[in-house]
């Protein structure tokens, strides 16, 4: 049974940048009541009533998995990992996006899948044979009959949380791999989320956020399992999931098992946690405003790092318009010139830093606060400071 616990208001699809201010375009802007809900049965926490995908993933998509240092790094590291320990013949990726895992590959050691037509013919380009569709049973069996094999590893990152029907997703997985295959997977990871109070991890596309407890009880209904799990810092928490048939070779660890204890003390089976939780997102959302609306009147010039989806969630929920924040500055061309989904704050490319005329930044990005901190070394010694919402709103001034 699904039971609310988080209103997170009208919002816009996070993919949806304008590219003017004009009446049409504002008068066709699509918004929807962003509600999340916690399913006592299976323990999922995902959005009450998602989005249409066609409306999301659609040949303008913005984002650029490659786009930062971090997850460049990330990407080769899961790749030697993988291929070291499962040694695959040949691999499936499900949402390759501007191929940042994939490129790690030979090409003809891999195949690919991205519903985002700008973005599969970037990887079709390159050489990758990238299927433009969504996963579904129907797109995994017409892949194994053209190439007549089926993979000793599936991968997919920040896609399977994105994916309305799971049930889908892991018949089409089960069906996909070799005997001893694997399917491994990593998305934002809810344990994370009320840890950080990171509530912006919430948005259009983000229609679930897995627990071990949660994923475990779907993957059983597919003759599948959970054999090996790990807790990542990528996206400023987020869970990877070894999954493989129950008849595989693969022997299940301890770390399995420990997670399960762990989030069964957490209570994360639990639909007060989720309760408690949301009370902590109203506290943060009245901080924000009356913090950015005191250095305002006094006169501080407040921009914002990063123009990501998660910021597009504190904007239109905190109410958060160019009043407050000037601009966003962004380093993926493709949002350069264009306008914050909802709150139509301008989004403009980085200069070398920080302009000298800025005092405070919001960190959208905060999940890359690491790498925008040793980019932005000048602007903190020149006495700018950054802004974040998590764990708390807090100034960042070092
Ligand atoms: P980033 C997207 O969310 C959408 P977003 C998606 N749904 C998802 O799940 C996650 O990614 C994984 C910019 N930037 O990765 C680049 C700079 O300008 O936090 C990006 O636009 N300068 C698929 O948007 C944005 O910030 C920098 O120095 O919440 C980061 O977006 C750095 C480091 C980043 O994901």
């Amino acid at each position: 049974m699904k039971k609310k616990f988080l209103n997170l208001l009208k919002q816009p699809i996070t993919n949806s940048y304008l590219t003017n201010l004009n009446k049409k375009t504002l008068r066709n802007e699509y918004f929807y009541n962003l509600l999340v809900s916690f399913d006592t049965k299976n323990f999922l926490v995902s959005i009450t009533k998602p989005v249409d995908p066609k409306k999301q993933y659609t040949n303008k998509y913005a984002h650029r998995a490659s786009e930062s240092q971090t997850m460049r790094d990330a990407f080769k590291d899961v790749y030697s990992k993988l291929i070291k320990r499962f040694k695959p013949n040949q691999s499936l990726e499900i949402g390759s996006n501007d191929g940042v895992f994939i490129r790690n590959f030979k090409k003809n050691e891999i195949t690919a899948v991205e519903p985002c037509l700008n973005l599969a013919k970037i990887t079709n380009r390159l050489g990758y044979k990238t299927y433009p569709e969504f996963w579904s049973n129907k797109l995994a069996k017409k892949i194994t009959k053209f190439h007549n094999f089926k993979f000793d590893l599936i991968f997919s990152a920040n896609t399977i949380s994105h994916i309305p029907n799971l049930k889908e997703v892991f018949s089409a997985v089960n069906f996909s791999l070799t005997k001893n295959g694997v399917f491994v997977f990593e998305d934002p990871y809810i344990g994370s989320v009320l840890k950080m109070n990171s509530y912006d991890q919430f948005y259009d596309e983000h229609v679930h956020v897995f627990s071990f407890l949660a994923i475990s009880k779907i993957v059983e209904k597919h003759d599948l399992k959970i054999f090996d799990v790990e807790l990542l810092e990528t996206h400023g928490g987020s869970i990877r999931f070894y999954v493989c048939k129950k008849s595989s070779v693969q022997k299940v660890t301890k770390r399995v098992t420990n997670l399960k204890n762990i989030e069964k003390k957490k209570r994360l089976d639990k639909y007060i946690t989720y309760k408690k939780f949301s009370s902590r997102v109203k506290k943060s959302k009245k901080d924000l405003f009356k913090l950015l609306k005191k250095l305002k009147k006094n006169g501080k010039k407040i921009i914002s790092y990063g123009a990501t989806y998660k910021s597009t969630t504190v904007f239109n929920y905190c109410n958060i318009n160019n009043k407050l924040i000037e601009y966003v500055i962004d380093s993926t061309i493709n949002k350069q010139g264009k306008f914050t989904p909802g709150q139509h704050i301008p989004i403009v490319a980085p200069g070398k830093s920080i302009n000298k005329d800025v005092g405070y930044a919001f960190l959208g990005a905060w999940n890359f606060t690491k790498e925008i901190k040793k980019k932005e070394k000048k602007f903190l010694k020149l006495g700018g400071k950054f802004i974040t919402h998590v764990p708390k709103v807090k100034i960042i001034s070092k």
